[in-house]
C-alpha cells in the first residue's frame, strides 16, 4: 500500500526546485496561491509541516501557533532571524535552514564586494559609462588591500571560508566572536572595540536577531575610524544604519560596502546619495546554482521528516527529537 502523503504549507514564492520537489512526495498547499491569506492558513491548520521558501517571510510564534500539530518548519537561507527560534524551541517544534551549500557563493561575494569598496571599482565603471575615460583616467584609488587588516565580526564557516581567501590574498585577518575557536590559528579578540581600534577593516558575518542588534554602533565606527571600512555581508539589523549614515557624513570613517540593510528592500536615500559606499542589493547567495541548493536542501528537509528520519540540518536551538506515531 502506497504511505500516506504528507500534507505541507507551502509559505512564500512558488519556486521551481520547491515546488516539483515537494509536489512529487507530498499535498502541497500553497498560501502564494491563496485569494484570502488568512482563511487559507486558518483552513490548513491541521499541517504538520510547513515550508518557507524565502527569508522575507517571516515565521513568527503567533504563525506558528495557529497549527497546533506542527513539528517542522523547513526555510531557506542560512539566517533564520525570520523564524522565532525561542517560541519553536519552547513548543518541540524543529526549525530548519539550509547551511553549507552557499559557504563559498557568499565568501565569493564578501569578497567581490571588499575589492569593490576599497579599489572603488564601481564607481571607476560608472566613470568610464558617463565617458569620462575619454577626457581623462580614473583617479588612483585612495586605498588599497595591500597595507590593511581585516578585523572578522563573526568567523562561522562563511567566515573561516572568507578567511580563506583573504589569506590567498595575503591579507592578515583577526577575528571577533564571543568564544575563541581554538582551531584557527588568526588572532581572536574578546573585545569587538578593542579589536576595532587594531584593523581598518571591519567585515561582519553574524547571525541577524536580537543578540546582534545594532551590534555595530557610533562607538565602534569611532574606532574604526577615518581610514576605516565597514563591509556587511550578515544582516541589516547588525549595524545601526542611521549611525552608519552619520559617520560617513561625517567622515569619520572611510567608506562602507553593503549587501544588507535594515528595512530590505529600501535602501535610504542618504546611502544611496553617496558615491564613496558600494551598495548591492542582498546578492551574497544570489547565483542560479547556489540558490537551486538551498531551494533542494529545503525540499530535502520536509522529505527526511516525511518519511520518518532526521531533518538534514535543524538549526541548534531546535534539535530533532523522533517523535511517536500519531
Ligand atoms: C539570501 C541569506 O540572499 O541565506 C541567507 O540567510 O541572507 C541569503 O542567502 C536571502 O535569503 C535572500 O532573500
Amino acid at each position: 500500500m502506497e504511505a500516506e502523503r504528507k500534507e505541507v504549507l507551502l509559505i512564500g514564492p512558488l519556486k521551481p526546485v520547491v515546488v516539483k520537489g515537494l509536489d512529487a512526495a507530498c499535498t502541497v498547499h500553497k498560501v502564494a496561491e491563496a485569494k484570502d491569506r488568512d482563511a487559507f492558513i486558518s483552513a490548513h491548520s491541521h499541517v504538520r509541516a510547513i515550508a518557507c521558501s524565502d527569508t522575507r517571510e517571516s515565521i513568527p510564534g503567533n504563525l506558528m501557533a495557529r497549527f497546533p500539530r506542527l513539528e517542522i518548519v523547513s526555510s531557506f537561507g542560512v539566517g533564520y532571524d525570520h523564524m522565532d527560534v525561542k517560541w519553536a524551541a519552547a513548543h518541540n517544534v524543529v526549525l530548519t535552514n539550509t547551511p553549507g551549500v552557499l559557504t563559498e557563493e557568499v565568501a565569493d561575494t564578501a569578497l567581490g564586494l571588499l575589492l569593490c569598496t576599497v579599489r572603488e571599482f564601481c564607481q571607476a565603471e560608472r566613470y568610464l559609462r558617463a565617458g569620462k575615460w575619454l577626457r581623462q583616467g580614473y583617479p588612483l584609488s585612495k586605498t588599497t588591500l595591500r597595507n590593511r587588516t581585516v578585523g572578522m565580526v563573526g568567523m562561522g564557516a562563511i567566515g573561516q571560508a572568507i578567511a580563506r581567501r583573504l589569506d590567498a590574498f595575503g591579507v592578515p585577518v583577526v577575528y571577533h566572536t564571543r568564544q575563541p575557536r581554538h582551531e584557527l590559528r588568526y588572532r581572536h579578540y574578546p573585545n569587538l572595540l578593542e579589536m576595532t581600534r587594531a584593523v581598518d577593516i571591519l567585515l561582519v558575518i553574524i547571525p541577524g536577531g536580537p543578540a546582534t542588534q545594532n551590534m555595530i554602533n557610533a562607538e565602534v565606527l569611532d574606532a574604526l575610524g577615518r581610514d576605516g571600512i565597514l563591509i556587511n555581508m550578515a544582516r541589516g539589523s547588525v549595524v545601526d544604519e542611521a549611525a552608519l549614515i552619520k559617520a560617513l557624513k561625517e567622515k569619520r570613517i572611510l567608506s562602507a560596502g553593503l549587501d544588507v540593510y535594515a528595512k530590505e528592500p529600501e535602501v535610504p536615500e542618504a546611502l544611496i546619495e553617496m558615491d564613496n559606499v558600494v551598495l548591492f542589493p542582498h546578492v551574497g547567495s544570489g547565483s542560479v546554482h547556489t540558490r537551486e541548493k538551498m531551494d533542494q536542501l529545503v525540499v530535502d528537509n520536509i522529505l527526511a521528516w516525511a518519511t520518518g528520519k532526521p531533518p538534514l540540518t535543524p538549526v541548534p536551538e531546535t534539535p530533532w527529537r523522533a517523535r511517536g506515531k500519531d
